[in-house]
């Protein structure tokens, strides 16, 4: 098959290992709640066919999302995203700098409009007109009121990007927020929350492939969440848990897992080798809204009558790419 034979190149030329990547891209269909089956329509999607422009922009944050995404599953991963989107604008990777780049990105938006994805990696300052966060003399919202209106969908990536993380956190002097939160109502592109401090690669590139796959956005939850990946509770799927007969439940030590939505034990970071309580830390909660003033102290005990909201109305709430508010 002529596909097949693309591909088998293209992965030779890219020094990918086949075997390593269907490794990866079948635990990417396993998140995505797709058989293994899936693994090779994956690959196939991911290195074949259109490559949907992507505008990356960095507002208030550590870079951890991008660390994160490019670096986890080195030396294939960032080669991957490479050929997987059309990369036209990402500060950290780009070697250029200065007026002509900041003039691409608004051209890049203008051209593109309506086709391309807009990543924001970071929370918008918004107290005070937005002057508490600038980029080349500009503000970080006004930068983001005039690019991602233009977008086809914007995928927030991180907790800072989703819901505003750390630097939203109390007494938050910056008027920091997530971008669904900063843009406020008038926003009329679907937001896709990949929260996590930071996220887990795969559940990006599940977002990414789920699109490539099937050409549409994946079901959220009511917080902007894939569900494929957000679903269910740590907890749910912590081999460490009473029920599954052992006795290494961290809860004592201030675990969040019962709180907190993600699939961490399952797909795990750093290809698929660990995660925090694999690693004997308690979950800190960090995919969920306000994770840095509900979730501290993070070594103690939750108390659980201060809980906002239950399983039930999790999911329940399930819908495509419009949520409320979340702030
Ligand atoms: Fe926030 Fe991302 Fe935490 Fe850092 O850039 S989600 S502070 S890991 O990295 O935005
Ligand atoms: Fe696991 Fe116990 Fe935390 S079961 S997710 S260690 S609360």
């Amino acid at each position: 098959m002529e596909s097949v034979k693309k591909l088998k190149n293209g992965l030779q030329q890219r020094d990918l290992s086949r075997r390593e990547f269907l490794k990866f891209c079948t635990v990417v269909a396993g998140a995505m709640g797709l058989g293994p089956a899936f693994g090779p329509k994956i690959v196939e999607a991911l290195t074949t066919g259109q490559r949907p422009p992507v505008l990356w922009l960095h507002f208030a944050e550590c870079t951890g999302c991008t660390e994160a995404v490019l670096r986890t599953t080195s030396p294939w991963f960032d080669d991957l995203l490479f050929n997987s989107i059309s990369l036209d604008y990402h500060e950290t990777l780009m070697a250029a700098a200065g007026a002509r780049v900041e003039n691409i990105l608004y051209h890049s938006a203008d051209t593109y409009k309506g086709e391309f994805f807009c990543v924001v990696e970071g929370a918008i300052p918004t107290a005070d007109g937005g002057i508490y966060g600038m980029v080349g003399g500009r503000t970080m919202l006004s930068m983001a009121q005039e690019i991602c209106p233009k977008a086809k969908a914007i995928i927030a990536i991180g907790n800072c990007g989703s819901y505003g993380g750390l630097p939203a956190a109390a007494p938050n002097p910056t008027g920091a927020k997530g971008v669904k939160g900063a843009l406020g109502s008038q926003l009329s592109v679907p937001v896709i929350n990949i929260p996590g401090c930071p996220p887990n690669p795969v559940n990006f590139v599940g977002t990414l492939a789920n699109y490539l796959l099937f050409n549409k956005l994946p079901s959220l939850d009511q917080f902007g969440r894939p569900l494929f990946a957000y679903g269910d509770r740590v907890h749910e799927k912590c081999p460490y848990s009473e029920d599954e007969g052992e006795d290494r439940c961290l809860e004592d030590y201030g675990c969040k897992g019962k709180r907190c939505y993600n699939n961490c034990p399952t797909v795990r970071f750093n290809d698929h080798t660990s995660w925090p309580v694999m690693a004997g830390h308690p979950c800190i909660g960090c995919s969920e809204p306000e994770f840095w003033d509900t979730m501290t102290p993070f070594y103690s005990e939750h108390d659980e009558d201060d809980d906002e909201y239950d399983d039930d109305e999790h999911n329940d709430d399930e819908h495509d790419g419009k949520e409320d508010d979340d702030d």
